[in-house]
């Protein structure tokens, strides 16, 4: 065991701050990371890697010294004042240029504070308390949103949280993702009970699963005959696959959207936004309170900026497209060459490789993956100098900084890995 995990576990819960990086999820210790460049980390012990958990979707640009730097600038200036700064500003201005639906907006530190603040909103902006949500789906870690959830909850295996009190889980309905009949039952059960559904538009924390054709018509239907809000959760989506949001190339519109990750540049963030007479119910203007001592922070926003700026000026998503392009052709090779139940999950440029002879499209299928298999290949692939997310159930990510020889090599260990899974299996 490396020294740092060890001291690590005497003071941190499991020697982490969040469960998925203990790798208990892939039979692994988990790597302790000093600095970064590109598309590559170097963890205590001077191991390199190719980066495809990216901060779990922060660093589309990878770690790009363009955003450290205006980091640095901005905090020579002070670090926090707890008042308004025209930075925050700025961001607002740019997500809202960016983003048709959103017309007001606030930020917030996480993607979990921003999801709870927008059911809020939603619970005060409608006067009602029941909110859908998709299992397998996972919105961040505020109790109501702890029941049947995706990412790490999958990943250990205990989608239902301890410590969610019954009276809150009472008001969290369940559904299936991809299934509309799931969510018309609920509404019929529920009449007028119903504040809003919320959803990923793609689902990332179940593995990527991508929306059915008419899926997310159908929720933005149904909400509208209920008088229920659409809340999408584009924690992960937004600024992902194109700059702006999923729902631009979708053509819906939801009534609020909960943004983080890829706004904040690598830093602490997260946002929620939507129309304004939605969003005015909030304080100091409306009766739904909302607060943060550094919700947007003038050094968090300036790394937010720079990122979004590169996005829209550099347009890197057909590249980054295009070298997800040659992972997805060379999986599909090595599974038809290695005859292996394996299949490439893919939205745009969010992917999964499932360990599963289909790809699954709802959270019953995403069940029947083999996470044995994956632990084994996550293994593999570490020792190979190649980091894939640490759990069957997380969206891989390629950014801009992923060279072509990147491609190469995450392709070769990949060949390498199951070259040696064959033999440990024929000989097991
Ligand atoms: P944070 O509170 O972790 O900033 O965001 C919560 C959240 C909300 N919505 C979506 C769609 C999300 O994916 C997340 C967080 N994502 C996980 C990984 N899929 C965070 C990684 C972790 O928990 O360590």
């Amino acid at each position: 065991m490396s020294e740092i995990y060890n001291r690590a576990q005497k003071s941190l819960v499991g020697g982490v701050n969040s469960p998925v990086r203990s790798f208990s999820g892939v039979g692994s210790e988990p790597v302790f990371i000093t600095k970064a460049k590109g598309a590559h980390l170097t963890d205590t012990d001077g191991n390199t890697y190719i980066d495809l958990i990216g901060s779990w979707g922060p660093l589309i640009l990878g770690h790009d010294e363009r955003i450290a730097r205006a980091v640095a600038e901005r905090a020579g200036q002070g670090l926090s004042y707890g008042l308004g700064t025209p930075e925050e500003v700025e961001l607002a201005e740019t997500i809202i240029a960016a983003v048709p639906s959103v017309e007001k907006i606030r930020f917030v530190n996480s993607g979990t504070e921003a999801v709870m603040s927008a059911l809020r909103l939603a619970r005060g902006y409608t006067n009602r308390d029941k909110i859908i949500k998709f299992r397998g789906a996972y919105h961040g870690h505020a109790d109501s949103m702890l029941v049947e959830a995706g990412s790490g909850l999958l990943t250990h295996s205990t989608p239902s949280s301890e410590g969610v009190s019954a009276s809150v889980a009472k008001d969290t309905l369940l559904a299936e993702y991809n299934d509309v009949e799931s969510v018309r039952r609920l509404f019929e059960e529920n009449p007028g009970e119903i504040a809003a559904i919320i959803v990923e538009p793609v689902a990332g924390n179940m593995g990527v699963v991508a929306p059915q054709p008419g899926f997310l018509e159908d929720l933005r239907r149904l909400t509208e005959e209920n008088g229920a809000l659409l809340i999408f959760d584009e924690v992960i989506t937004g600024f992902r696959n194109a700059y702006g949001a999923y729902q631009n190339e979708t053509g819906i519109s939801p009534d609020l959207t909960v943004f983080g990750k890829i706004i904040g540049g690598g830093l602490p963030v997260g946002a929620f936004g939507g129309r304004r007479e939605i969003m005015n119910h909030l304080s100091p203007l409306g009766g739904v309170y909302q607060a943060g001592t550094l919700s947007g922070n003038p050094v968090v926003m300036s790394a937010g900026k720079k990122a979004l700026q590169i996005l829209k000026e550099e347009d890197p998503y057909g590249k980054i497209n295009e070298k997800i392009d040659r992972l997805e052709d060379g999986f599909n090779k090595l599974r038809d060459r290695y005859d292996l139940d394996l299949s490439f999950g893919r939205e745009g440029t969010m992917f999964t490789l499932f360990f599963n002879k289909n790809v699954p499209t709802t959270y019953e299928e995403v069940l029947e993956s083999d996470t044995k298999a994956y632990g084994k290949f996550f293994r593999a692939m570490l020792k190979r100098g190649v980091l894939i997310p640490p759990s069957q159930f997380e969206s891989w990510f390629v950014g801009a900084a992923h060279t072509d020889e990147d491609i190469n090599k995450i392709l070769k260990a990949a060949e390498d890995s199951f070259e040696e899974m064959r033999e440990s299996t024929d000989c097991s």
